[in-house]
């Protein structure tokens, strides 16, 4: 790999759009008209991913309708064909055997009906027995961004890359938001389920006032939908709530459900995504089906501080079904942390996380990630280390390995929780927590972990670390994935992403998973109890300058019990 590679991709045809849009009042989709349709000259390398999911170049956002279908994984997601700030939104499409090698087709939904001419935004897919994948999206009828939701199909459903879509004239748009219902803030229906009526149903995000909600729909025959008298749930002080997710999971085994599963051995998750503070949060519950009302469960807190799949740069998620190997599968997008003329000269903007498993945590009390098995086929050169001691202060290099695109896993012990720093009950966010002690802060029991993308003499770094704070009744356990000190690079967002991890101290161990790649660090505590995306800009640690430590700087010593770690392939995007 060389330092800096800059690709000339074409010649650039600079056309600025002339059209004047409304600035959308959601921060998603707040437009930068000078910018949106500036195609890049040059596609700068540097930061790319090299097996995380993105397209040559250009702005992605959200993922859509994930599903697997007659041997193919498909993959949508929004998409500007004409630069890399959001904008001329349609349905990019890749396809996909493995979930991590991925073939793009041409757009799947793009503008072309009176329904959709201002924009096509996300939605789903179901598996509809008998008719075969259905999506439903938002389209967008006028400047003022009114939504409507659009049924789409297959043109030719034999053709195994489901390559071309339809939207009939004759039933679109199924649904408006009709009395009562605030027709700007009603998007990104989830995928349907079938309840034991037999009537299908679906979710459509939305907000009354300051009131998040999720409007539930039935239908008979996926055609025509009619509103329930009642949100399936809704919350106050929440405001839009974007991309809901509404699902069951097994109480028990790691096993993933049809989502039209129910039943007393499930729970239900409802996710959304907080247009307010670009988080998501989710709960688990109960779903009453006999009043189609959903409940969560007074274990999980509904609302801003809610549980989150990940503590750091991951919005608008949707899981799905795959049916082939029995699991539920979660995408989630990660933007940029730099700014949008740095996305303009890039040539890009966005990501895709790596596909995770998800499942509900044996406690009951929240859901567990893991990256899918397949991304393993990408892990090459393998190095480890066994019982190394750290004392506080120390840093040891994993070497041997392209510590810029790797995968590393390991699992600390120590002896013992005594010199743990005490817990101050003011301290209930994680991130302000994180912020104020970096892991430049000496502790007791941590900070200690890993030190991913750091430069040779630590002028960058980006420390991912577990901090140990005794309460008066339990430990608490902070996991911190702060780009503080990531790049020399001024002028990036550069948080203190952080989440408090539930642990069992039986054992005196705790583990680590970061999957690094260029500017990416995306990180599972405790086998992926509480998880972490940060997004990263070095100057110094890129490429082969990129180094890999794990360090400690607490008083109580740190045993280093097990790490493997992996110099990583680069998945093919074509
Ligand atoms: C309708 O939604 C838009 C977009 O979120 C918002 O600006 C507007 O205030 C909402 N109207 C009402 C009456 O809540
Ligand atoms: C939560 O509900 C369960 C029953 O579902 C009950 O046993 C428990 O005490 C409740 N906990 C709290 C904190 O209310
Ligand atoms: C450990 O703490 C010392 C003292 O504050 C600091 O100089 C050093 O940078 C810290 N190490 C890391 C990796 O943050
Ligand atoms: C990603 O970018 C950062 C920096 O600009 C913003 O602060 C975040 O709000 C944004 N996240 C999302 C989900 O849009």
């Amino acid at each position: 790999m060389v330092l800096s590679k800059v690709v000339t991709i074409f010649v650039a045809v600079l056309s600025i759009s002339l059209l004047l849009i409304n600035n959308g009042v959601e921060a998603f989709h707040k437009v930068y008209p000078h910018l949106q349709s500036v195609s890049a000259i040059s596609v700068s390398e540097v930061h790319r991913t090299g097996y995380h999911f993105q397209p040559p170049r250009n702005w992605i956002n959200d993922p859509n309708g994930p599903m697997y279908y007659n041997g193919y994984y498909h993959l949508f997601y929004q998409y500007n064909p004409k630069g890399s700030v959001w904008g001329n939104i349609v349905w990019a499409h890749s396809v996909s055997k493995d979930l991590i090698n991925w073939k793009a087709l041409e757009p799947a939904i793009y503008p072309s009906k009176p329904f959709d001419k201002y924009g096509c935004w996300s939605g789903s897919a179901t598996i509809v027995p008998g008719k075969g994948p259905v999506i439903l999206y938002t389209g967008i009828i006028d400047e003022k961004n009114t939504q409507v939701q659009v049924y789409a199909i297959p043109e030719d459903p034999t053709d195994p890359l489901l390559r071309k879509w339809i939207k009939p004239d004759a039933i679109n748009p199924i649904v408006i938001a009709g009395q009562g219902v605030n027709g700007s803030a009603f998007r990104d229906p989830t995928t349907a389920w079938m309840g034991k009526d037999g009537r299908w149903r679906m979710l459509v995000g939305s907000r009354r006032k300051h009131r998040g909600m999720a409007y539930l729909y039935r239908s008979r025959d996926f055609v025509k939908w009619v509103r329930a008298k009642h949100p399936i749930h809704s919350k106050t002080t929440t405001g839009m709530w974007e991309c809901p997710d509404f699902y069951p999971v097994s109480l028990k085994g790691k096993v993933g459900l049809d989502t039209s599963i129910e039943g007393n051995h499930v729970k239900h998750v409802l996710k959304n995504s907080l247009d307010m503070t670009r988080f998501e949060y989710y709960t688990l519950g109960t779903y009453l089906t006999d009043k189609d009302k959903y409940i969560p469960s007074n274990t999980s807190e509904d609302g801003w501080g809610g549980l989150r799949y990940d503590y750091g740069n991951f919005y608008a998620s949707k899981s799905f079904f795959d049916q082939s190997k029995n699991r539920r599968i979660l995408w989630g997008w990660a933007n940029e942390s730099d700014s949008q003329d740095d996305d303009v000269k890039k040539g890009w903007a966005g990501i895709q996380a790596i596909p995770r498993t998800v499942w509900l945590d044996p406690t009951e009390r929240q859901l567990v990630q893991w990256p899918v098995e397949e991304l393993n086929v990408l892990r090459e050169k393998e190095v480890s280390m066994n019982n190394q001691k750290l004392e506080k202060g120390n840093h040891v290099e994993v070497a041997g390995i392209t510590a810029a695109q790797a995968d590393v896993e390991v699992t600390f012990s120590f002896s013992s929780l005594d010199k743990a720093e005490a817990y101050d009950p003011s301290w209930v966010n994680a991130q302000d927590l994180c912020s104020q002690k970096g892991s430049k802060v000496q502790g007791g029991v941590g900070p200690f972990g890993l030190l991913t993308l750091a430069s040779e003499n630590l002028a960058e770094f980006t420390p991912v670390f577990f901090r140990v704070f005794k309460a008066p009744s339990k430990h608490v356990v902070l996991l911190c994935s702060d780009a503080t000190s990531s790049s020399l690079t001024s002028n990036l967002y550069k948080p203190s992403f952080a989440g408090f991890v539930d642990v069992d101290f039986a054992t005196k161990k705790l583990s680590l998973r970061s999957l690094i790649d260029h500017s990416v660090v995306e990180s599972f505590g405790e086998g992926g109890k509480t998880n972490i995306l940060s997004r990263v800009y070095p100057v110094l640690a890129v490429a082969n300058q990129a180094n890999l430590f794990v360090f400690n700087n607490g008083t109580e010593p740190i045993i280093v019990e097990n790490l493997k770690a992996w110099s990583m392939k680069s998945a093919e995007l074509i």
